[in-house]
């Protein structure tokens, strides 16, 4: 089996298993290696981070197919977990659900995922306008059922992702729509929610009658534990964006010291050491290697 099919095994096993899967978002390939070695279940490549962090733009679907797919690939070399790469709204119409589709396959990433926003998309975390408009119902199913029909092999996995709770739709529409794209094929639904009670969430769980694996993303609700949204209904959760944060806060906090002091050492006793970078990127076996052949 390649490392391909293996990956999205896993991914599938993961979303059928007993136990969660706790998957964190990366912006790029070494925070995502990170992730790996720290022994979580899968890779987030998330779009709020490789926007931010790759491209310093907003998360407005100003970060093309190609690109966003090239940031997928790279994380995805560095590690020997699954990556489920966030596809935003798949870049467009229904013609660039399936292209995003056949492409991400094609690269040997696990699995995708794809929300209901109309392009361009604003970040969902973002306050702004309490209501807005998603995608019709009808055409996101549209949407699915023509990517699903775009795969190749059956191990590849599509996530829908509902807004509706998120864009002030509401349970009822949250449920019709995890329905309609569970009918079109999903294989999973993501149900993303900022409400920090939970209580939108819960009465989500209590309504919907299910049908696929459940994913949560709790940037929002941060006090419960992997384990306590598994116990609650969801199959995966994804803490999508700590990393970049954790990233940003450290980088702000050196720059201040190193433009307050003027001198390296101020950072030295505060930052990774050079000899940590080299075994990050095991610089000591390809040496060995180069010496070897
Ligand atoms: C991302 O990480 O890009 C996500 C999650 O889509 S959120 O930022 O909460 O929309
Ligand atoms: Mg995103």
């Amino acid at each position: 089996m390649n490392k391909a099919s293996q990956k999205r095994k896993l991914l599938r096993q993961g979303l059928t298993g007993s136990k969660p899967i706790a998957a964190v978002g990366a912006h790029d390939a070494m925070s995502a290696q990170m992730i790996d070695s720290q022994g979580f279940d899968a890779i987030w490549v998330s779009g709020f981070g490789v926007s931010t962090m790759a491209f310093a733009v907003p998360d407005a679907n100003l970060v093309t197919m190609s690109e966003a797919l090239a940031a997928a690939v790279r994380m995805d070399s560095a590690v020997n977990i699954p990556v489920v790469a966030d596809c935003d709204n798949g870049f467009g119409g229904l013609a660039n659900v399936m292209r995003t589709v056949r492409s991400y396959e094609s690269a040997g990433i696990a699995g995708i995922c794809i929300e209901d926003n109309h392009f361009p998309k604003r970040n969902s975390l973002y306050l702004g306008e309490s209501k807005r408009d998603l995608i019709p119902m009808e055409e996101q199913a549209r949407r699915i059922r023509a990517g699903k029909k775009a795969q190749e092999s059956d191990e590849f996995v599509f996530i829908a992702r509902v807004e509706s709770l998120i864009a002030g739709h509401g349970v009822a529409d949250a449920c019709r729509r995890a329905d309609a794209y569970v009918e079109a094929g999903a294989d999973a639904i993501l149900m993303h929610s900022k409400d920090k009670t939970l209580q939108e969430i819960e009465a989500f769980l209590t309504e919907w009658q299910g049908g696929a694996p459940l994913v949560a993303v709790p940037t929002l609700f941060p006090d419960f534990t992997v384990e306590q949204l598994h116990d609650k209904g969801f199959q995966m959760v994804i803490l999508a964006n700590q990393m970049m944060r954790a990233s940003v806060k450290a980088m702000e906090e050196t720059l201040a010291v190193l433009k307050r002091e003027r001198k390296a050492a101020a950072v030295d006793g505060t930052i990774a050491p050079v000899n940590h970078i080299f075994d990050l990127v095991k610089t000591k076996e390809l040496i060995a290697l180069e010496d070897q052949i």
